[in-house]
């Protein structure tokens, strides 16, 4: 399977698979554990009993290890000799292979140790439970107080990754980040929060004895925590994944002044999902803030909202229940929360309103339908006249909005078209159909709630940041969406994965970095030019001829979107490289399949350039530009629209792909600039029930956020480390003579590794054990490329065992 995934990735040659396979059968002796694969376990151990001629290996599994497998293909990997719950590095996992990382990770969240390192990486299981001792204030404590050198000796945890980045930001060693990836509902948010938490606390923390906090860094520390609840409360919302599931990426800067101490933050901010606005799955909710309004706002304030009276409570078409999510208590408490976190951060009462009112409307838009029969009589649609809820939102929208009830009918309704016949201008308005009428009224609601949004982000940014010249360093915390494949993917996935391939080259290249830095320094020869990172696939999407390029041309053009000929020409344009190909299975569909460094993703092309171009009507525009409630009116003051793509003042309206590549590729500069830690969340099982280890679904997670690949990197190169003195404890036994042992134990190590069956000690040793012991010395792992192109080579202070 190793080799199967390290030939695809171009890293190991035909010759090189054969002469490993010849290898790999011999080694297969009996009585040797190894790990075969499972249906449902992915991985289970097993015990060789035989081989057979044609390659094929006999082994016995199953508790009481009574039932027999011909194993073919795929070939089984060696156990080694691991105390799995113990072990928490898995790098440090001997030998270094995917079952063991799975297994240990197992093993450890059996026990309720749910944070296992991995090299440069912490490995975050989700619980699903609230574990208090995990994050208690005696952990905070014991984190805190401890020496820098002695912070990685402490069991794995997020204080501990949080107590690096201060430790090396306080030891003037530059800013640092902390990037935490996962799938949805793996524990990111969760993890962000507590990384914030522990780091205003203890940042604060630190100054002389009997010194207290000064008051404004109090403030400060409290500020930047209640920007959360608002921003979770505006940005998440239930999804059938996750009930707080973040429907925005983010990256938070906390910023240090020269003692160290917390003295502001900023927040950035990435594609947050509109469409939720307007269209919630089944099964799903609308944003939090919502329920939150409708549940918790006090009988007056309701009337004033429009959001009916004591007695009566309007049905909203955008605020969809689901019993299970539903909770009104928790809605109504959490709103209190919001409101204060508001008031916090200098939102005053009337802005709140001015708000509430906005989120008011933009429900009742949602109940105004359109008059589709009119239409087929070729009359103009129109806002359905004998629905009384329809009407009544009307009125509600128009009075909230500040605008005249007509005019908004009339944007609703027809759309403005600019002909230029010879050179001679004409702009005529035309009857929209019913569905565009839909859409129209979708796409002023998606308008208001992003601007809404954008809005609130600057507010809270204008209320934490620090002054520039105060601070100096900061710790940035990064929480995006994780890898994402659905049967269905769209413009969206696409972005988000494109983002997970750029943290991934930014990982790939602080890993490798950091190896050869530590083979450097070890004196050990490794050249790491010969890895491919996702170099190849990156430039097939933002490259200069890329995916991107040809759906942004495409939308330039302004022509009828045409789904079939765009697929047809990313085909034909990119259809060289290695990453990406027409799919198999929806044949004949505008479709492609890039291949990924986590896995096969086909996207629809049907959508993309609408989603793309993210147009808004100028008419929308101009009406919410011109109403006369001022805050509404000043959230679309600055805009640019995408309508023939240059506005009255000469800018520019970008694709979404346009802007998300500038923000990201911003945002890379920005770590760039830092050390960065890594933090991987995984959750256990998709019901996000505690208890329930799901080995194929955390496999899958171990493999999309990289994990696995890094340990393949890791085998590559070399995966099992040990100090001289261990490896003589453990090896030293298979030296013929007690002098051979009696010499410096790195010459000791030296001649031990290069032993042959002749000179070994074997008729002392008990045959099992002594097979083990060679089996591991001599290369744990059969097939893994790579083995007989090094030479052995011995550290100063440990070992590295090429595999
Ligand atoms: P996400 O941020 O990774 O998903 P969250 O951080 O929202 O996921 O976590 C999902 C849920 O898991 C939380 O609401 C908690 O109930 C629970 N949880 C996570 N981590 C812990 C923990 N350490 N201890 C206890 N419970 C936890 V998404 O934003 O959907 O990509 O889009
Ligand atoms: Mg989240």
């Amino acid at each position: 399977d190793a080799q199967n995934n390290a030939r695809k990735q171009g890293k190991l040659d035909a010759k090189t698979t054969h002469e490993d396979s010849a290898v790999a059968v011999k080694k297969y002796e009996k009585g040797l554990d190894v790990w075969i694969q499972d249906e449902a376990l992915v991985w289970v151990q097993a015990t060789v009993v035989g081989t057979m001629k044609d390659g094929r290996i006999i082994v016995r599994v199953g508790p009481g290890q009574d039932s027999v497998v011909w194993v073919k293909g795929g070939y089984p990997q060696l156990c080694g000799e691991n105390n799995f719950v113990e072990t928490e590095d898995l790098t440090r996992l001997n030998p270094l292979t995917e079952p063991a990382v799975l297994h240990c990770i197992h093993e450890r969240y059996k026990q309720g140790e749910y944070y296992t390192t991995a090299g440069i990486t912490l490995v975050a299981v989700n619980p699903f439970s609230t574990v208090p001792s995990l994050y208690s204030l005696a952990k905070i404590h014991l984190y805190s107080t401890a020496q820098p050198q002695d912070v990685k000796e402490l069991p794995p945890h997020v204080f501990a990754v949080a107590q690096q980045a201060f430790g090396n930001l306080s030891r003037g060693l530059g800013s640092q980040a902390i990037i935490v990836s996962g799938e949805s509902g793996a524990g990111k948010t969760w993890t962000a929060r507590c990384l914030m938490r522990y780091l205003a606390t203890t940042s604060a923390g630190k100054r002389l004895p009997g010194q207290r906090t000064p008051t404004s860094i109090v403030k400060i520390e409290k500020r930047i925590l209640d920007s959360n609840p608002i921003l979770e409360a505006f940005g998440n919302a239930g999804t059938v994944r996750n009930h707080n599931s973040s429907r925005f990426g983010k990256f938070i800067q906390l910023q240090f002044n020269r003692s160290y101490h917390l003295v502001g933050a900023s927040i950035q901010t990435y594609l947050l999902e509109k469409t939720r606005v307007v269209h919630q799955a089944q099964g799903e909710r609308n944003y939090h803030i919502f329920y939150q309004l409708y549940h918790g706002i006090s009988d007056e304030e309701r009337e004033l909202l429009g959001l009916g009276g004591e007695e009566e409570e309007y049905q909203f078409e955008w605020l969809p229940t689901d019993e299970s999510q539903n909770d009104r208590d928790e809605d109504w408490s959490s709103f209190a929360i919001t409101r204060q976190a508001m008031t916090s951060l200098g939102i005053g009462k009337c802005q709140q309103q001015e708000i509430f009112r906005l989120l008011s409307a933009i429900l009742h838009l949602g109940n105004i339908v359109f008059n589709s029969d009119a239409h087929d009589d070729g009359c103009p649609c129109t806002i359905e006249e004998d629905d009384q809820r329809c009407q009544q939102s009307l009125r509600v929208v128009c009075s909230l909005l500040g605008v005249n009830e007509d005019a908004l009918g009339r944007c609703l309704t027809y759309r403005r078209i600019t002909a230029v016949p010879g050179r001679r201008k004409s702009v005529f308005m035309k009857p929209c159909k019913p569905d565009e009428c839909v859409a129209r009224r979708d796409c002023l609601a998606k308008l208001l709630y992003a601007r809404l949004f954008d809005w609130l982000v600057d507010i809270i940014n204008k209320n934490i940041c620090g002054e520039q010249a105060e601070w100096k360093t900061f710790i940035g915390l990064l929480d995006v969406y994780g890898f994402e494949s659905f049967p269905e993917n769209s413009l969206e996935q696409l972005c988000i994965n494109y983002a997970n391939e750029k943290l991934q080259q930014h990982f790939v290249h602080h890993f490798l970095r950091a190896q050869q830095e530590e083979y450097e320094e070890e004196m050990i020869p490794w050249n790491y030019c010969q890895f491919v990172d996702n170099k190849d696939c990156l430039e097939l999407i933002e490259g200069k001829i890329s995916i991107f390029a040809l759906v942004n041309e495409e939308c330039r053009l302004n022509r009828p979107s045409d789904s079939q000929q765009l697929a047809d020409r990313i085909h034909s344009t990119l259809g060289e490289s290695r990453h990406i190909f027409r799919p198999k299975s929806i044949h004949g569909q505008a479709a492609f399949t890039v291949h990924h460094y986590a896995d096969r993703v086909t996207y629809q092309v049907h959508g993309i350039m609408e989603k793309n171009k993210d147009a808004v009507p100028e008419e929308l525009v101009e009406l919410i530009t011109q109403s006369g409630n001022k805050f509404v009116s000043s959230l679309v003051g600055d805009m640019v629209v995408m309508g023939d793509t240059t506005s009255k003042k000469g800018r520019t309206a970008r694709t979404v792909v346009s802007k998300f590549k500038a923000s990201l590729d911003k945002l890379m500069h920005t770590l760039e600039s830092t050390s960065p830690h890594y933090i991987r969340c995984i959750k256990p099982n998709v019901q996000s029930r505690p208890g329930v280890f799901d080995r194929r679904h955390v496999e899958r997670q171990l493999q999309a956020c990289g994990v696995l690949e890094t340990v393949n990197i890791s085998r590559l190169s070399y995966p099992t480390r040990l100090a001289y003195p261990a490896f003589l404890e453990r090896y030293g036994i298979i030296m013929r003579t007690a002098a051979d042992q009696a010499t410096s134990s790195r010459s000791s190590v030296s001649s031990l590794s290069s032993l042959s069956d002749e000179n070994l000690d074997t008729e002392n040793m008990d045959p099992q054990d002594l097979l083990r012991r060679k089996n591991l010395v001599a290369g744990g792992t059969p097939g893994t490329p790579g083995r007989r192109r090094r030479r052995r080579t011995a550290r100063r202070t440990a070992v590295g065992i090429e595999h």
